[in-house]
């Protein structure tokens, strides 16, 4: 045990987790800062809240980002000079060929987020470096986004916040404005995970029959009477309303392309809050057109911000600028848990939330 000052390190060969990453053989060296009183450098990518930078600036030597803008490539490594650490959002897009230009000084990757597609995991393993990221404390938060998507799509409410602000309310008459009742229907979940979990609670209020899908079968406590299916297809048939919770893989690129969609029952209602590569854009917009999708409500988006614009032309979805976690409360526990993730690694503890 090697007694860092605040930091206090295990060096012993049977330090289990990172025999396997040969980690010890790199770790002494970047601990020479802590031995000699320094804290870790943190590269910090974006403004993070005011508790998150309280603690970083307590426990840390954090480098902030100003004017919040989304860091270059260039501008990344350079900053990562002489750093331990990288504390990014899913805003930055750790390729593998950013991670291969990381100075051997940075050990850690604590993501702010829960998903880890901006980040190449195998490219981090290769090098060594640990990721995390910050599951459970957004579930409450996106699943309060799901229900809203799928309420605002059915009940078209963001065409009517437009007819208003437009003012062009004219009439009320039995014919207008409607849509379709989400009370009693059918949800079907792709991606039983903590988020696609709570969500089928809050649909349950709704009195909506779930239906999922995910690589496993869940255990009874958790599916609660939820129907499982083995295969998406017989999935997509049978739900009024889809809700995609899965992590963008290799794997589930479009996911939902044209073949799926055709399977959905007409009129069905198309909710995501995962991550727009699930979708293909222009295979969910043809759905649209023809109303086969009745509507969709969409929090994330291929290429976002620059979403593809087919969507801005379509009445019947309801658009949202990616604010699945977007609440004070699960911002602050998002940034405090990858926080708790970065004391442990320097602490030479196994993360809580280490992915690679
Ligand atoms: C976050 C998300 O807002 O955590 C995730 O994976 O998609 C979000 O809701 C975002 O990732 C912050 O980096």
């Amino acid at each position: 045990m090697v007694d860092t000052g605040s930091h206090v390190v295990s060096c012993g060969r049977h330090a289990d987790w990172r025999d396997d990453l040969a980690y010890l053989d790199c770790w002494p060296n970047s601990l020479q800062y802590t031995s000699m009183g320094a804290k870790p450098k943190v590269i910090v990518t974006r403004k993070l809240p005011e508790a998150v930078e309280a603690r970083l600036r307590r426990d840390y030597e954090p480098v902030f980002n100003a004017d919040d803008h989304v860091y270059s490539t260039d501008e990344l490594i350079d900053l990562c000079d002489g750093a331990q650490a990288l504390l990014p959002c899913h805003s930055e897009h750790l390729a593998a060929e950013v991670i291969a230009r990381l100075p051997d000084s940075v050990k850690a990757i604590a993501n702010f987020s829960v998903g880890v597609d901006h980040v190449d995991l195998e490219a981090a393993r290769a090098r060594n470096i640990i990721v995390t990221n910050t599951p459970d404390v957004l579930s409450d938060a996106t699943a309060e986004i799901a229900m809203l998507l799928m309420l605002g799509a059915a009940r078209r409410a963001a065409e009517g916040d437009r007819l208003i602000r437009a003012d062009q309310w004219r009439l009320w008459s039995p014919a207008f404005m409607v849509g379709t009742q989400i009370t009693g229907k059918t949800l079907g979940i792709i991606g039983m995970g903590r988020v696609g979990q709570v969500t089928a609670r809050r649909a349950r209020g709704f009195d909506m029959s779930i239906h999922y899908h995910n690589r496993r079968r869940v255990p009874a406590e958790i599916e609660q009477g939820a129907l499982y299916h083995e295969r998406l297809e017989t999935l997509l048939g049978a739900c009024d309303v889809l809700s995609l919770h899965c992590p963008a893989s290799a794997q589930t690129r479009h996911l939902i392309d044209a073949k799926r969609i055709a399977l959905l029952r007409p009129g069905a209602i198309l909710v995501n809050t995962a991550r727009g590569a699930l979708v293909d854009d222009e295979a969910l917009q043809e759905a649209l057109r023809a109303g086969h999708v009745a509507a969709a409500g969409l929090d994330v988006f291929n290429d976002e911000p620059d979403i593809h614009p087919g969507y801005r032309a379509l009445a019947n979805t309801f658009l949202l600028p990616h604010i699945g976690s977007a609440t004070r409360e699960t911002r602050d526990a998002m940034g405090l848990r990858a926080l708790d993730n970065l004391d442990a690694i320097f602490a030479g503890r196994e993360p809580g939330d280490r992915v690679a």
